[in-house]
């Protein structure tokens, strides 16, 4: 199996669902940023909004304050490479400027479009992601026929798009948005099956770290959820994913070796 990347988190918010207001402050942005890469992260996700479960929006003058500094001092550092998690044209495209070279857009650009014409100009990585309707509303009964399928079939018209507009297909991902507009079970049929993904053609990205999913199956609060974001991830790397977005980057990468090793019987014998 595929070595998997692992995203690293760094949410520069006051309201994220797990770590808000921890970030907010760009030194210390930066200073986690950097600690994430040295923990092994290969990729680094820079996010100013959060989007979680009833939060408000911001303005994007707001959130480019927020990013823009930590984008620059991250990229300044070569270290590893950037990823702008906006839906809003004016966030990324400062960000891509100033060297980011992924878009991680949780609407699969339906909230700004135009976002599209400028990945496809800039050529930059782009992570298309589900969601069921908005993040103020999305968990009042979220209903699908089959949430696989659909989630499916959303992603595989928002690729069509993404194309339509002169993104090339090989630098899209999918990713099936756990815990946005989806109810535990939900999310536990997208693990089970997130293979079925695959049948699109582009590699997965799956973000479940810390989410509510893990804390109404243990109890546990949102900064004891480690052990259930680890689990999470490790099946969700058997069953496909090939970029798992975590907040906790050096425990991830010690699971995925594990998993890596054992799902890739070559790597071992070569490790020996
Ligand atoms: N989840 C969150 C944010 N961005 N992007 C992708 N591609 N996939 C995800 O599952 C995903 C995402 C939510 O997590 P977090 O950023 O920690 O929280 P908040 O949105 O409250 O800032």
């Amino acid at each position: 199996m595929e070595r998997a990347r692992i995203m690293g988190v760094i949410n520069v918010t006051p309201d994220s669902f797990s770590d808000g207001g921890e970030f907010l402050d760009p030194d210390r942005a930066i200073a986690h940023g950097r600690e994430l890469a040295a923990e092994g992260a290969d990729v680094l996700d820079v996010g100013g909004e959060s989007t979680r479960p009833g939060a408000e929006a911001v303005t994007a003058e707001e959130e480019l304050v927020r990013v823009g500094p930590v984008v620059e001092a991250l990229v300044h550092d070569g270290g590893p490479p950037i990823s702008i998690d906006t839906s809003k044209l004016g966030v990324a495209e400062a960000a891509l400027g100033a060297g980011a070279t992924m878009l991680n857009d949780v609407t699969a650009m339906r909230a700004e479009p135009e976002l599209a014409g400028l990945c496809a100009q800039r050529g930059c990585e782009v992570v298309l992601m589900h969601m069921l309707g908005v993040p103020r509303t999305m968990q009042e009964h979220p209903a699908y026929e089959d949430v696989v399928d659909d989630v499916k079939a959303f992603l595989a018209s928002r690729i069509e798009f993404a194309v339509s507009e002169g993104i090339d297909e090989g630098r899209i991902w999918v990713d099936p948005g756990i815990g946005f507009g989806k109810t535990v079970e939900h999310n536990l049929e997208l693990h089970r099956r997130l293979g079925e993904l695959s049948e699109l053609g582009r590699p997965i990205a799956f973000g479940s770290s810390r989410k509510s999913f893990i804390g109404k199956l243990t109890g546990a609060d949102v900064d004891k959820r480690l052990g259930g974001t680890i689990a999470s991830n490790v099946i969700a790397y058997a069953n496909g994913a090939s970029m798992l977005r975590v907040h906790d980057v050096a425990p991830m990468r010690q699971a995925l070796a594990i998993a890596e090793a054992i799902l890739t019987p070559r790597t071992r014998e070569s490790a020996s």
